[in-house]
């Protein structure tokens, strides 16, 4: 019955991704589900997805009529406004919890690694923590690391515990920006108290009007960006390396038949460096190789992969929507996941093809998965453990076994450090100053295209139609999570993309040999695009305030609340947003209103919706052009 009710679907309309439709195909096959079915069976609400119901006590739930959102009001009188912009703001609480909660684990490594309480890693880029420090007013010179990196935890720890006050990070923010900032009263203090205050204010009879909520967002995503995503960013860099231009490959084609292949998925980068050191372990490899294999073979999934696939060139195979299907190869031996983004679906599929599914971080259990819990103070324990019953697995590997051939190389690890140091000067040996071509109008502008990917749309295609339409108009393309993935599949992370671009991108791509799309890595390192428009603002020429800027973002295919948290720090921190597939808020109400086009009145930036990918690359070139012309650099 199941093979029968798959055969329904046309797996070409779910995904542009070949590896992808055949492994949907394969899965099927076998009776196994994924995510695009359970999608195409589950239609959304009408009254959810325009975000014009309220369950937040229980005298409802209240629902409100979208086609006429005025009509009525929730049982305590809430409007469609409060309703809307309460429910944007537990969106917004949940995604800055979510990457502040990361940047705090982090930094608690950080802080073990400086007192000597943990051996396995070490700060491996000492010059990134002199700049770090130096950024926010810390003494560097003549002083020992230890010193630096404890007055560094110490001033960082304020991002999340300060209850008045602004957050360290502000220091980096242009002045005028920041201006504005205080000017509207939505400087972040810390993101504990900001995030309290969210979920304090969106209680039921507490905070009542549209405008204020939204205050709050801002405040709230700005701790994210500038808070919580910007300290994991910059903490994992000094612990991990900061990552430089590298050739990387995508695509289920780095699964090895051969070999007992471990796959590391979520987000938080240390289980991830601790699994490259127990693969990589003589004696484990040895008893692969006594299992029959010839080696162990560890690759990428998710945002962990596209970061560590960033910093090291670890290959990746695949990005959110292909997760599941990955397994369907038969190929995965064990995969291990810490937090965010993983479907509980993914337990169901490993059931069915025997892959060894662990959770290993104690805030994400999940039922049908074995958790060996990770401890950063001995974090082999369970690393070693989770290879060692990948080897279990490859010794008995229960089902057939098919890998699709599909590779795609491209250079990836463009952090923001390498942007500044392209803005200021020169790419591989080139002078390539980034503002000056912006100015010259050989580059028009430049977007971030970053986001999930969501079953909702046909997977990768907005991504890649929007990238190659800004390429196709000269705007160059920043890039983070699994839209970088979806890019680096499309074959757009090469230099020789160049060839897609208009003359004036190709033309500087070309003579320094740079793709015309750059990826900086995982969803939490889209504060390196925060720190490089900072950075465009700083350089000088393009105006004083990030809303000056000719940037534009865009999250085509987001799906998490972490990317409502994101978009919404990019529109206070002054840029245009533009996101696909459905926006949780009504046309025409006034709290939308205010998110289009009122925080723009205010300094801000401001969100922008179309579901069309050529559509979404014309609004955001009409902003980048807009702001072009008030900067006098036209034409
Ligand atoms: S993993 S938040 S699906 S980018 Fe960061 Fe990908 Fe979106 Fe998760």
């Amino acid at each position: 019955a199941e093979e029968k009710k798959a055969k329904q679907y046309n797996f070409r309309d779910f995904s542009m991704c070949e590896a992808t439709v055949q492994m949907l195909e394969k899965a099927a096959a076998d009776g196994a589900e994924t995510a695009f079915q359970r999608a195409a069976e589950m239609k959304p609400c009408p009254i959810g997805a325009d975000s014009a119901c309220c369950k937040h006590c229980f005298m409802g739930p209240c629902r409100l009529n979208p086609k006429d959102p005025y009509a009525k009001v929730g049982v305590c009188g809430a409007t469609i406004d409060t309703i809307a912009a309460r429910n944007f703001a537990r969106m917004v609480a949940s995604g800055c919890a979510a990457h502040t909660d990361h940047g705090m684990s982090m930094l608690d490594v950080f802080r073990e690694v400086v007192n000597g309480r943990i051996a396995d890693y070490k700060i491996k880029d000492e010059e990134k923590l002199r700049t770090v420090a130096e950024s926010i007013g810390i003494e560097t010179a003549g002083r020992e690391v230890k010193e630096i990196a404890l007055d560094l935890y110490h001033e960082l720890e304020r991002t999340y515990t300060q209850v008045e006050g602004e957050i360290p990070f502000v220091k980096r923010v242009p002045p005028k920006t920041l201006e504005t900032w205080r000017k509207l009263g939505i400087v972040p203090r810390g993101s504990m108290r900001e995030i309290m205050e969210i979920m304090h204010r969106t209680h039921i009879g507490v905070d009542q009007h549209y405008e204020n909520i939204v205050k709050q967002c801002s405040r709230t995503a700005l701790a994210d960006g500038w808070g919580g995503s910007m300290v994991a960013t910059e903490i994992s860099d000094i612990l991990f390396g900061t990552p430089k231009p590298l050739v990387g490959g995508v695509n289920m084609g780095f699964l090895k038949e051969d070999h007992v292949n471990v796959i590391v998925h979520g987000h938080e980068p240390n289980l991830f460096e601790s699994m490259i050191d127990s693969v990589n372990d003589p004696a484990l490899v040895e008893k692969a190789k006594e299992a029959g294999a010839a080696g162990i073979n560890l690759v990428g999934m998710c945002c962990s992969g596209a970061e560590v696939l960033s910093r090291h060139g670890v290959p990746h195979v695949g990005n959110f929507m292909s997760t599941e299907v990955v397994i369907a190869t038969g190929a995965v031996d064990a995969m291990a996941v810490d937090v965010q983004c993983i479907k509980q679906g993914l337990s169901t599929m490993a059931r069915c093809y025997g892959t060894k599914f662990f959770t290993t971080n104690p805030r994400a259990k999940i039922e049908g998965a074995e958790h060996i819990e990770f401890h950063e103070h001995t974090p082999r324990s369970c690393t070693d453990k989770v290879v060692q019953l990948a080897i279990e697995r490859y010794k008995n590997r229960p089902g057939r076994v098919v890998i699709p051939q599909r590779r795609d190389m491209g250079i990836h690890g463009f952090s923001h450090e390498y942007i500044s140091y392209m803005l200021g000067g020169t790419f591989r040996g080139s002078y390539v100053p980034l503002n000056e071509n912006i100015i010259n109008g050989r580059i028009r502008g430049l977007a971030g295209v970053v986001g999930c990917t969501n079953p909702r749309v046909k997977h990768d295609y907005v991504h890649v139609e929007l990238v190659k339409e800004l390429i196709r108009n000269n705007v160059l393309v920043v890039q983070t999570g699994c839209s970088q993935i979806a890019l680096a599949k499309a074959g757009l992370m090469k230099p020789d993309a160049a060839v897609l671009a208009g003359d004036g991108l190709a033309e500087v791509c070309e003579t320094v040999g740079m793709p015309p799309v750059l990826g900086l890595g995982s969803c939490v390192d889209n504060s390196r695009i925060l720190i490089a428009c900072a950075e465009m603002v700083r350089t000088g020429g393009l105006g004083e305030s990030i809303a000056d800027l000719p940037v534009a973002g865009a999250a085509p295919e987001w799906m998490s609340e972490k990317a409502i948290s994101i978009g919404h720090y990019f529109v206070a921190s002054g840029l245009y947003t533009v996101f696909g597939v459905g926006f949780p808020a009504i046309k025409g109400t006034k709290f939308h209103k205010l998110l289009f086009e009122g925080l723009e009145e205010l300094g801000c930036g401001k969100w922008g919706f179309a579901e069309d990918p050529i559509e979404m690359a014309h609004l955001m070139i009409s902003h980048i052009d807009k702001k072009r012309e008030a900067l006098g650099i036209m034409g």
